[in-house]
Order: C-alpha cells, then structure tokens, then sequence
C-alpha cells in the first residue's frame, strides 16, 4: 500500500470500534431503552426489517443488526420532535441556510403541514384538508402526466403497490424513483442478458462459493452485514478478489464485532486474497481483459489439442451471441485494456487464473459499477464472464447487484416502475376493472426535465430527498421550486421540504420501527431483500404523535380523496393490510398465496428463472453482450480542449451517511474526522499541482453545455487512489454532477465519473 499521511486510516475494520460506535449512536437517540430493544428485534422473525439495507438475514445468530443498521435504527427511533411550533420559530428561508444534518437532526415531524407563502413558514393543517388540497390540483392538471409520483426504496411493498396503483388508476407512469439513481443499469443489463432484473443468487450460495469477486462495493460502510457472509467464505478458503478505485480497509481486514477474539484483540480475518484498484471506470476494461485470458488459454488448448478450459456445452445449450463476443475480445488490444483499467496484464491474468480454478465463482457489485455512462455494458461484461463458464444456476455462483435501500428491490417487484410491462398492466386493469396507461412514465431524468421546463406541475414523493439526492442541486431544486404542488411523505426534515414554489406539503408518516394500528388490529408490512426473499416486517415501538399516519393510510387518503371509492375500496384497504397483499397475489403470479406463505419463518423467496436455466428474454437464452470498450472515458474526452489537466471526480458515501442522510462528521474506516468538505487525491498528483494536505480547493465540473458548476472550500486529503482520480462525499458534490451526464440506456446520474478540475481555493488566502 502506497504510504499516505492518512496516518488515522485503521487497520482494521468492525471489532470494538464497531461497538463503541453502536452505543454512542442508541445513546444520541435519547431513547437508549427503547432502542436497545429495537435492536434486538431487528430482522428477527416477529421483529421488524432494518432499514439499513438490503442484505439478506442470516438464519444463526442471536444479533441481526450491525453498526450502521443501529444509526439507521436509532436515528428513526427518537424523541426529538419537529413540530408545528418549530416550523413556527423558523422560516423557510431560515431552514435553507441549514445544513442537511442540522435538518434531520430536529427530529421526528409529527403534525401535517401547509407552507405559506405569505409568512414563508409551514403551518399545521388538517389531514382532511391536505388530502383535499392534494385531490384539487391533481384534477386541475390538463393531463395526468402533468404529474410526478417519486418514490424511495424504504416503501413497504403494500405502500408501493397502492402508490401506483393510484399512480396509473389516475393516469400516468410517471413513477421516478430512486433506484433511477441507483442500480438501474443491472435492471436494464440483466434483463437484456438474462431476462430478469434481479441477482440469481441466495445468501446460502455464499457458502457454496470458491470465489467470489467484489466490485466497486464498500460493503464494510453501506452492507456491513455482507461482511459477516465475507468473512465467512474467507475463513473457509474461498478467495475473494476485490476491484475497488479505493482502498477500502473494510476489504482488506475485517474483525467480527460478534467473535470475542476479533472484538478484543488486535487480530482480524483478512478478507481480499488480492485487491486491485482500477482507474474509475476501469471496470469494463478489467473484465475484458480477464476474458481475453481465458479465451486466449482455451484457444491455445485446443490448438494443442487438449480439452476446452471454457464451458463449451453451458455456451452452446444456453447461449447466443458468443461467436460475436469472441470477435469483439479478440479485436480489444491489451494495451487498450491496461489504459482504461489502470491494471496490468499481469494483474488481470491473476485474476483470470483464481477464476479458472474455482468451480463456482459469484461476482457482486453496487454503486462503483452502476454510475458510470457504460454501466449497462459494464455489467453485461460481467454477465459474459460468468457465461463462460456456467456461472449462473448452480449451487454457489451467480450474479448479485447488491441493492442499497432496504426495499428498493420490492418496490419495482411490486409496480414501481415507469416503464412497466404490458403484462403487468393488463393484470392491473381486470383487477381493477378500469383501462390504465400502458404508455411510459417519467424516470427521475425526465421527471426533473419536466418540471424544469413545467410541463410538470405536480410532484409527490413518498419518502426520500430528490432534491438533494438527484444530480445538478441547482438545476433540480429550481425544478422542484417550479412545482404547483410539492407533497413529501416523510419522516424526517429535509431539503426536499424547502424547495417550496406554490403549495406544499410536509406529511409526517410512521417508520419501520413502529407500532401502525389500524382498524383491524395491529399491521405488518413486507419488504424484500437482495436475494429475493419477502418478509413481514413489524415494529414495537408507539408512535411519537397521534398525528403521523402510516404511508398505505397517506397513499390510501390521497386516493381516495381523488378518485374517490368507486372502484377501490381505499378505507377497507388501510383497515386491513391482508387486502392490499390479496391485491398484489392477484396482480402478480410470484405472489400468489401471499398471507398464508408469510407465515412461514424468514418468510418466501420469489424465485428468479435465470437460477434455474430459464431465459426470459429472446431468443430465450442468455445473451453475451458485445459493446466495445469505450473509445474515451469522460475526462479523456474533454480534456481536448483544455488547459490544465482534468481529473475524474466518484462522489461516495462516509461511514456516517445514509444516503442524504448525515448521521455525524466522520469517516472513520478512511481516517476522517468532523469534516465531510474532503477531497481524495493521489499523492503524485497533490505534488503536481502543488497542493498540500489540508490545502483547500474549488471543483469545477466540465461538461458540454456553459453552466458553471463548482464547489468551494474543499480539503485536500491524501490517498490510496489511482492517479488522475479524485474522490468526495455525496450530497455535498451533487451540484458538480450534471444533469445531462447519464448512463447509457439507464439514464442514471454517472456520479462516479465526473471530469473536473481542481484549483487553490481563495478561501486558502482568507484563512
Ligand atoms: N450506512 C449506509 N448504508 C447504505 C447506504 C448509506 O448511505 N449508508 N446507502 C444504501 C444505498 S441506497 C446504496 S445504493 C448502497 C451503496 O453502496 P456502495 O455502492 O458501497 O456505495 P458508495 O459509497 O457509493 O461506494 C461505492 C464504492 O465503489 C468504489 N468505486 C467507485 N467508482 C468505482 C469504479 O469505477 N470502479 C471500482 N471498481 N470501484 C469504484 C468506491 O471506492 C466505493 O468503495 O448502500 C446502501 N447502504
Ligand atoms: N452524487 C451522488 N448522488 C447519489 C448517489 C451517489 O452515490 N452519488 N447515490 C444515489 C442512490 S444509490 C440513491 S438510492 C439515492 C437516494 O435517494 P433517496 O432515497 O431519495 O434519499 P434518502 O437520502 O435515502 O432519503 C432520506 C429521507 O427519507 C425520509 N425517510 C426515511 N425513512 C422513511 C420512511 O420509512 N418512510 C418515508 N416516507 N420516508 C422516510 C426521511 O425524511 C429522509 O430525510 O441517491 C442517489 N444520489
Ligand atoms: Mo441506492
């Protein structure tokens, strides 16, 4: 490892460290007793979901949370109030100034609210009275389009469904959500290559693998629950290759909180048998050329007259497009492969050979892959490495998109997607015995585009922070102001509830952790995670106010208020959740016995056609992908026209985020204290421009229209980081992402490949 002064980097990661973390965070909450309990009821059989993640739950174990699942918990689970009387002594132009820590860290909203923009605050409102509000300019809108439904991954699965439900019962797909933003290209990559959108994987397969590939994943921060089913396979001889633009210390080693050695010792389980850092983007390049290996090595063999290293009958059975491929790895020259990836052949031919030696080899990834332009292909490179072999649908191999938001995988499962497919719409529309737009919606893209130029003029949002999550702040938080109507289902404050134009509307609704009483009795809600399982999820907690309703009860209050009970039963529905799951047993075949299958513990996995050799897509088999690398990546191709040399900027999570989320100023796996404005750089390129740690900077972004786009007052960090890229957290850098640069094919934000350039800040003089 390159010596860095980041001489605070640990050198380990979890263990007593993990711990104290854990503890300081229930004790923050001001409700440690309850918290505590929380915790102990999460993912367990009549406990609730954690909102932490997506990871599966392991069937051993006494504990199921893991340190960032306890912030996730403990930060929901407060007594600290943001009431009507606090919106009262603060204004909406007062809040703006605020950070987005400071916002969340009011506390809970618990009253209905109504800005006024006369007073600029929010004041408290009736529910009957937003709803209304909600109903009159929804039918004011000269077409249903004029509307946007956004939603973020933390929605139940019975909340999504009736969401769009109404969504599309009104008239439009406009369903932006956040996996748009997210992992939207394995969506798309996987459904072209093996006709569905999901990981074909289960958390049991982890057991069963010899290899296992981690790319551009920081699982020790944002999965750490992943890091027990890591050290696990370690432990037990699989070898795991990591590829990550960073030094992550989670990968390197990692000590289990819950082994007492590890816990109290110095000693961890090293978890990466190699580690390898390509340039970001790299990735693709990386893939090709482990595929070149091995291709090369089987023609070899076969020219000796020795038996195929490849699986020529898994390729011939259940593939297309493999002559193609074949052609398109041939005509990609390595010297173009170690320049885009930032890797040697002799690191890629490494890894080649750990791949050719292990029977079963499973590769995952998260944000590192899928927030690039070439994400879809990226992925599809992947799917052709596994392909070669017959990864797919046996015991301990596959593919596994680590998903981010605890049920974001269940909210596109259930309908939450703008471009849903004709099967799904015509099982709705007899089910509701109404016709439904089969036309497609908005994504978050289009979504912000729309209300930019105000051919949009409604936005809902169930859950989430789009203003601040989405690229370009300036541009989408003019786009959010633009709105005639800006409602936020929510459970905490934030910048979202400030972009305020005309009307809006905060409405407080309950969280995973607590106790939702309806009609009928107490509820659960279902949610599923990464590996396709759906389970119930249930908390224990009473709410803070008598005010917040669940989000079913604020989606159903909507609806009903709109399109009234005719065809919908919207009050029956809120009254017994058991209706909604009939609902969506009766839309969606995987569902079908929904209520009594949930009864079995840890729940019911969907099933996924590709793990059992059933190819969806045409001509019903898998599909090796055939892109050719990039010609340039972003800073390679607008570096033509400048002066001083471009880096790429990946904007990230710290240890102390949930998303838009800030739960504290530290980073602690990357040795970062009470500060967030940082910058990662290689020390080389420090040097080059005469920058001194600490030094701080201006980043501009470059893009191809004349916006100026740049942040200030960033500190210069030294890393491990390949040279020529940079790194910093998200939301802070949102504004340098723009709006324009999307993936191809997945139109999700490339916010890990950002050309920018670097200066001395003028704030260095001032100081
Ligand atoms: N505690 C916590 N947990 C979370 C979240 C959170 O914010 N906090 N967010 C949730 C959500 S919604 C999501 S989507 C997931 C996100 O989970 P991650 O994808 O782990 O999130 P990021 O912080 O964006 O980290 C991206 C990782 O990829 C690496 N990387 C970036 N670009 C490249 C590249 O081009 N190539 C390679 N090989 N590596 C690259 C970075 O160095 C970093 O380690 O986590 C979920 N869980
Ligand atoms: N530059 C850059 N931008 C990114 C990313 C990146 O890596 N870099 N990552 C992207 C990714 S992967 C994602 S998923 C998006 C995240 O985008 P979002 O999902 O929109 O954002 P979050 O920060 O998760 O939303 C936080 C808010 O959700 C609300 N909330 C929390 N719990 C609940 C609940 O149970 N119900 C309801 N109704 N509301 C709740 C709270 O009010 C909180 O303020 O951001 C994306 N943006
Ligand atoms: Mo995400």
């Amino acid at each position: 490892m390159t010596k860095s002064s980041l001489t605070n980097k640990p050198l380990k990661a979890g263990g007593i460290s993990s711990l104290k973390s854990t503890i300081k965070h229930i004790i923050d909450s001001q409700q440690p007793h309850t918290n505590i309990k929380n915790l102990l009821n999460a993912n367990q059989d009549k406990g609730f979901d954690c909102p932490g993640c997506a990871w599966g739950d392991e069937k051993e174990g006494l504990l199921q949370f893991c340190e960032n699942g306890a912030k996730a918990i403990s930060w929901e689970s407060t007594s600290k109030k943001a009431d009507a009387r606090f919106f009262k002594s603060h204004s909406v132009s007062y809040l703006k100034k605020q950070s987005d820590y400071w916002l969340e860290y009011q506390g809970r909203l618990t009253e209905p609210l109504r800005y006024n923009s006369a007073t600029d605050h929010y004041e408290r409102i009736s529910w009957q009275d937003a709803f209304s509000l909600i109903s009159t300019h929804l039918t004011q809108l000269t077409s249903p389009d004029q509307a946007e439904f956004y939603t973020s991954g933390r929605a139940s699965n019975e909340a999504a469904f009736l969401y769009q439900l109404f969504g599309r019962m009104f008239g439009t797909n406009n369903f932006p959500d956040c996996s748009n933003m997210c992992h939207e290209a394995s969506g798309v990559a996987l459904n072209e290559s093996i006709g569905i959108g999901k990981g074909t994987v289960t958390l049991a397969d982890f057991e069963h693998a010899d290899a296992i590939f981690v790319f551009g994943q920081n699982p020790g921060t944002n999965h750490p629950r992943m890091m027990n089913t890591l050290r696990k396979s370690a432990r037990a001889g699989c070898k795991i290759v990591s590829f990550n633009n960073l030094k992550e210390v989670a990968l390197e080693r990692f000590a289990s909180p819950q082994d007492p050695v590890e816990l109290l010792t110095p000693s961890a389980t090293t978890i990466s048998h190699l580690y390898l850092s390509p340039k970001l983007g790299g990735d693709m390049a990386a893939v090709r050329g482990i595929c070149k290996y091995i291709l090369e090595k089987n023609e070899t063999a076969i020219k000796q007259g020795k038996p195929a290293i490849i699986d020529i009958n898994f390729i011939a059975e259940h593939t297309v497009n493999f002559k193609d491929y074949q052609q398109q790895v041939i005509t990609t020259p390595w010297d173009k492969i170690e320049q885009q990836s930032g890797l040697t052949q002799t690191e890629l031919t490494q890894v080649a050979e750990i791949y050719l030696q292990s029977n079963r080899v499973i590769c995952t990834w998260a944000m590192g892959i899928t927030q690039h332009k070439h994400s879809v292909a990226t992925i599809q490179e992947i799917v052709n490495l596994q392909l070669l072999k017959g990864n797919i649908g046996k015991a301990g191999a596959g593919l596994c998109p680590v998903r981010g938001h605890s049920n974001v995988q269940g909210n596109r499962t259930v309908g939450i997607n703008e471009k849903p497919s004709a099967e799904f719409i015509t099982a709705l529309t007899k089910l509701v015995n109404k016709p439904l737009p089969f036309d497609g919606g908005h994504n978050v893209y289009y979504a912000i585009k729309a209300l930019l130029d105000k051919s949009s003029k409604v936005i809902i949002c169930l859950g989430g922070n789009i203003a601040a999550a989405a690229p370009d702040t300036q541009q989408t938080f003019e786009a959010l102001c633009n709105s005639e109507l800006n409602v936020q289902i929510s459970t905490k404050l934030n910048r979202s509830h400030l972009a305020v134009g005309k009307d809006a509307l905060i409405l407080p609704c309950l969280g995973r952790t607590e106790v939702d009483l309806q009609a009928s009795g107490p509820q659960y809600i279902t949610v599923e995670d990464t590996f396709s399982m759906v389970h119930a999820s249930q908390g224990s907690v009473p709410p803070l106010s008598t005010e917040q309703k669940s989000e079913i009860a604020i989606v159903a209050g909507i609806a009903q208020a709109t399109l009234g009970n005719k065809q919908i039963n919207w009050q029956s529905l809120t009254d017994n959740y058991d209706l909604i799951r009939e609902m969506i047993a009766q839309a969606l075949p995987e569902f079908s016995n929904f209520n009594s299958r949930l009864k079995t513990p840890g729940g019911f996995y969907l099933g996924n056609s590709a793990a059992k050799l059933q190819w969806k897509n045409q001509p019903e088999k898998a599909s090796f992908g055939v892109d050719p690398l990039p010609d340039k990546l972003v800073a390679e191709h607008f570096q033509e026209n400048q002066k001083v040399k471009l880096f790429t900027l990946q904007t990230l999570r710290s240890h102390d985020q949930y998303n838009t989320t800030v739960y504290g100023m530290n980073d602690r796996y990357r040795g970062i204290k009470n500060e967030r404005n940082v910058v990662f750089i290689n020390i080389k390129d420090a040097r080059r421009l005469k920058l001194l740690e600490d030094d701080l900077v201006t980043i501009t972004s470059i893009w191809s229209d004349n916006r100026v786009r740049s942040v200030d007052g960033f500190k210069i960090k030294f890393y491990d980081i390949p040279q020529g890229n940079l790194a910093a957290y998200y939301p802070e850098t949102n504004p340098l992402v723009p709006l324009d640069s999307v993936g191809d094919r997945s139109f999700t934000p490339t916010s890990k490949a950002i050309a920018v350039m670097l200066e001395k800040s003028v704030s260095n003089r001032i100081i």
